[in-house]
């Protein structure tokens, strides 16, 4: 019983320093992969056959001592207005793009720079994937980077990692930028008490 209560203290004081709670929010135009890689993060899960995600999801995941609350939202044209609500309180936006899709990297990059012209979003570090490199033809980091003008945003930390969901290719290198990212900017840690 007494173990018990010293147990639960330890494991308060644990939380108290060790915990940390992310929000994240994931956007990009419909189809870019954004459903597909919260289920390869959660569950190493892949389909070709997803489901358009209508309005938004909510999802929790845990890495080690971080759990990342992720809101998954619609990239169709009808719910791009719903992204600034959603993106104000995170810690970091997920910006999530076909790599080989060049037909929809203009629309791609004007609702990016559209979005992050929002002055409720100023300063929020900005995490771009250029997703699907698995496709013959895929742009490379450099041309994607070009392409979607990351070099013109400033004001913000800004990551481009080119991934493939389908094959799980970087999804490490972006769970690690997300974990990095909770410490630096996390607001609810106790440590900021
Ligand atoms: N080849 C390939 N296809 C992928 C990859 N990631 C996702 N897809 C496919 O892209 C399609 C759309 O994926 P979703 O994850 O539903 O896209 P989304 O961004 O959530 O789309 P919305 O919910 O409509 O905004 C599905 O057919 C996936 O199988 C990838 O890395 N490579
Ligand atoms: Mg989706």
């Amino acid at each position: 019983m007494g173990l018990g209560i010293w147990g639960a203290f330890v494991n308060w004081l644990c939380s108290l320093f060790f915990k940390q709670e992310m929000e994240l929010s994931l956007v990009g135009l419909q189809d870019a992969g954004k459903t597909s890689l919260i289920n390869v993060i959660a569950t190493g899960g892949y389909s070709e056959v997803m489901i358009p995600t209508v309005g938004f999801n909510m999802k929790r995941i845990t890495k080690g001592n971080v759990t990342i609350k992720l809101w998954d939202l619609g990239g169709q044209p009808r719910f791009r207005t719903m992204w600034e609500r959603y993106c104000r309180a995170v810690s970091a936006i997920v910006y999530v793009v076909d790599a080989a899709d060049y037909e929809n990297l203009p629309v791609s990059r004007d609702e990016l720079h559209d979005l992050l012209s929002k002055p409720s979003l100023n300063g929020i570090p900005i995490l771009i994937l250029g997703n699907k490199i698995d496709k013959p033809g895929a742009l490379s980091k450099k041309d994607l980077a070009d392409q979607m003008g990351l070099t013109s945003i400033t004001g913000r930390e800004v990551c481009c990692i080119m991934i493939s969901c389908k094959n799980s290719t970087s999804i490490d290198t972006v769970v690690d930028w997300l974990v990095r990212n909770s410490k630096s900017t996390n607001r609810t840690s106790s440590f900021a008490l």
